[in-house]
């Protein structure tokens, strides 16, 4: 993408209604825009980062067998009135009425919706286990949106829903999600440690929630040094028996703020460890809260109705733009990590009025692009410092910078964002690194 025919909206001051890092640099680096409080519309660049989370997570999801669907954004408020969540919810649900006047909700999660369709199309124990997911936008009007999309009232969730026909079989559901929701954060370049949480209007009796680990993270944490070692999840078999290993991890020591025990971290000694963190997944196993009341059965092997197991298990899409930057950032701006980068390199022409330079810069984008690398190329006649920082900001993993100097040694010169080491190399070296 040439950046002269970009939309890249980049501020130079630091927005003042952004509180926390992450907010002030999505919106200095033209990532997203205020629509009213806690409501955002995503311009290009945040946009491509929010698919590239939300492909990760399918990656994952579809990895699991959990299948893919799209459930709409309103529900009618029957539905809810059946599980008794209707008036449980409170304000935080946007409630609607339609033109004949029928109650519909702006949905805050979907588990009446997908129990409906799973109550109306399975039948038989045969066809069970069933995982259904989908990617949605949700609506919850929260008493305080803040910190742009890391609390919005409008915001982007993948949320699953596993039907199993036992307890046992329910468990096994919950581990498969659990082990692969630790993949898929460790896929983005995250460390997600795993703690025991409340419920609350999920409902149920057992969930966990996902902390990623960023300096500016909301939540303190202390937990088990072990949470930090991941190198054991390459060797993992998904489909195999995940007892064991999530018996280990609920077992370690996790804990937010209120739920600190002085009494194990002390006992913990070296191997404690505190930091800051942000929830960014969330699940739960809420047995037949929802299946009881709303008729999800399936015909046993002796012919007999069996009420279905569930679980639920949600990640914040939108949230995760925001809490990988609080977590991989400097005072520059941001620093994406690979898979999520909007862009691998940003291409930079120091000179766009230099014969030379326009085509060394023409024929390296052509170059890349053919080789299936993503560049932002920088070809707008502005400021050199306007290009740096531009390029800092938006934190692409390479930027490569042409200038008519270093072409006539025939060097280009090739900056890793995150470590900012720069190095002078040939034209074809840097290809070949850049499409290696
Ligand atoms: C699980 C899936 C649920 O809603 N029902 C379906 C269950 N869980 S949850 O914890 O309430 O939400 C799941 C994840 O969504 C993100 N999230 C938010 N992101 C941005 N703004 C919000 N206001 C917001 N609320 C929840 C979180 O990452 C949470 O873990």
């Amino acid at each position: 993408m040439r950046l002269s025919r970009y939309f890249l909206p980049t501020l130079k001051e630091n927005p003042s209604e952004a509180q926390i890092v992450s907010h002030r640099l999505m919106l200095r680096a033209g990532m997203i825009r205020q629509s009213s409080a806690g409501i955002y519309s995503w311009l290009p660049l945040g946009l491509r980062v929010l698919k590239k989370i939300g492909q990760i997570v399918r990656q994952e999801q579809d990895a699991i067998g959990c299948n893919e669907i799209l459930m709409p954004t309103i529900q009618p408020a029957d539905l809810w009135r059946e599980s008794g969540r209707y008036d449980d919810y409170g304000p935080g649900m946007l409630r609607i009425q339609d033109r004949h006047g029928r109650d519909m909700l702006y949905g805050p999660t979907n588990e009446e919706q997908i129990t409906e369709i799973f109550a109306g199309s399975v039948k038989s124990y045969k066809d069970l286990p069933q995982l259904l997911y989908h990617i949605q936008w949700k609506f919850r009007d929260e008493v305080r949106p803040r910190f742009g999309i890391m609390r919005g009232r409008e915001f982007l969730m993948k949320d699953a829903y596993s039907f199993d026909l036992d307890r046992e079989g329910a468990r096994r559901s919950y581990n498969k999600m659990f082990v692969s929701y630790l993949k898929t954060f460790e896929k983005m370049g995250l460390k997600a440690i795993p703690m025991a949480a409340d419920t609350g209007p999920i409902g149920g009796d057992m969930s966990h929630e996902f902390l990623i680990l960023a300096d500016t993270g909301e939540s303190e944490i202390a937990c088990h040094r072990d949470f930090l070692d991941n190198t054991w999840l390459a060797g993992i078999d998904l489909d195999g028996d995940l007892s064991a290993v999530v018996d280990t991890l609920t077992g370690k020591y996790a804990a937010t703020d209120e739920k600190r025990d002085p009494g194990v971290e002390k006992s913990l000694g070296d191997s404690l460890i505190t930091a800051r963190g942000i929830e960014v997944g969330h699940i739960f196993y809420f047995g037949t809260k929802y299946s009881e009341k709303m008729g999800a059965q399936v015909t046993g092997p002796q012919g007999e109705g069996i009420t279905v197991e569930m679980g639920s298990y949600g990640i914040g899409v939108s949230r995760l733009v925001g809490a990988i930057i609080e977590a991989s950032h400097d005072e520059d701006g941001i620093i994406w990590p690979e898979s999520v980068a909007p862009y691998h390199v940003g291409l930079v022409n120091l000179k766009v009025g230099d014969v030379a330079c326009v085509k060394a810069c023409d024929d390296l984008y052509g170059n890349l692009e053919e080789a299936g690398v993503e560049v932002l190329y920088d070809d707008r006649d502005v400021r050199t410092g306007a290009k740096f920082a531009d390029m800092d900001l938006i934190g692409l993993p390479w930027q490569l910078v042409i200038g008519p100097r270093g072409l006539k040694n025939g060097v280009v010169e090739l900056k890793q964002r995150g470590t900012g080491q720069r190095r002078e190399l040939s034209v074809e070296s840097a290809l070949n690194k850049l499409t290696a």
